[in-house]
């Protein structure tokens, strides 16, 4: 809860924007029959950097949580922060994530104490090139692997990176006291979810405190660093948009 003068550590800057829990207001997009759920980050947040090119949400599991998927042109891929969901028969556990490619119908539902991370994404085809296939996965599968060769910082990633993807989500493992080893500053955009554990955030000339729950939306070329901190390892799982022309 906010305290008691309203105060958050939510900002809606215009490159950057930090959502902390304690605003999540319930409303979710079309499509998630009578799911709870909030929207995080989203292209109505526009701002001066032109706004989010993708929707990131979460989704509470329940009696009317089922979903169909995503329109026409777009992809999703949802993973489960806690709880399970059932896809056509196969259950998803806490950590196993499903992609689907744009126009993949299916059924995805969620019993009550599941939590879904969703990013939603229009897929830019490429004239020679198909569209990946659906694919599901779980974490401790996904190729790890020391981030610039400091084993302190792991990062998993969930999908290929390979050209027909034009998205990338993948999850970040910091023990306390690593950090990102430079201010990064790149063409491509982060919709970001704290999974776990607190750290410090540079976002452009800011930096927040930042801990579980929390949600963070990087604009292309927002200067960014993270230091993690605390008594126990801090985990982000991240978007970032790739593998496609910027003009
Ligand atoms: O993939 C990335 O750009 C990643 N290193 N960025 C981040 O964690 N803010
Ligand atoms: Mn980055």
């Amino acid at each position: 809860m906010s305290g008691p003068f309203g105060e958050t550590r939510t900002r809606v800057e215009w490159n950057h924007a930090l959502i902390a829990a304690d605003g999540h207001v319930p409303g979710l997009p079309p499509g998630w029959g009578t799911a709870r759920g909030v929207v995080l980050i989203s292209p109505a947040m526009r701002g001066g950097a032109g706004g989010p090119r993708f929707c990131q949400y979460l989704v509470e599991g329940g009696d009317g949580c089922v979903c169909h998927g995503p329109a026409e042109d777009v992809q999703r891929l949802v993973y489960v922060l806690a709880g399970t969901a059932e896809l056509e028969g196969d259950t998803l556990a806490a950590d196993d994530f499903v992609y689907f490619p744009p126009g993949d119908e299916h059924t995805l539902s969620a019993p009550d104490g599941a939590r879904l991370l969703v990013f939603d994404k229009p897929y830019e085809p490429v004239e020679g090139l198909d569209p990946p296939a659906r694919r599901t996965g779980s974490l401790a599968d996904a190729p790890t692997e020391p981030f610039l060769g400091d084993s302190d910082a792991m990062l998993a990633t969930l999908l290929p990176i390979e050209p027909a993807f034009d998205m990338a989500v993948n999850v970040f493992t910091y023990q306390s006291g690593a950090a990102l080893p430079f201010v990064e500053t790149h063409v491509m955009e982060h919709g970001l979810y704290m999974r776990s554990g607190q750290g410090v955030y540079r976002l452009g000339e800011k930096w927040y405190p930042v801990q579980e729950g929390d949600t963070i939306w990087m604009a292309s070329y927002c200067p960014q660093w993270f230091v993690a901190m605390g008594k126990s390892p801090a985990s982000y799982i991240y978007y970032k948009d790739i593998h496609r022309d910027p003009l």
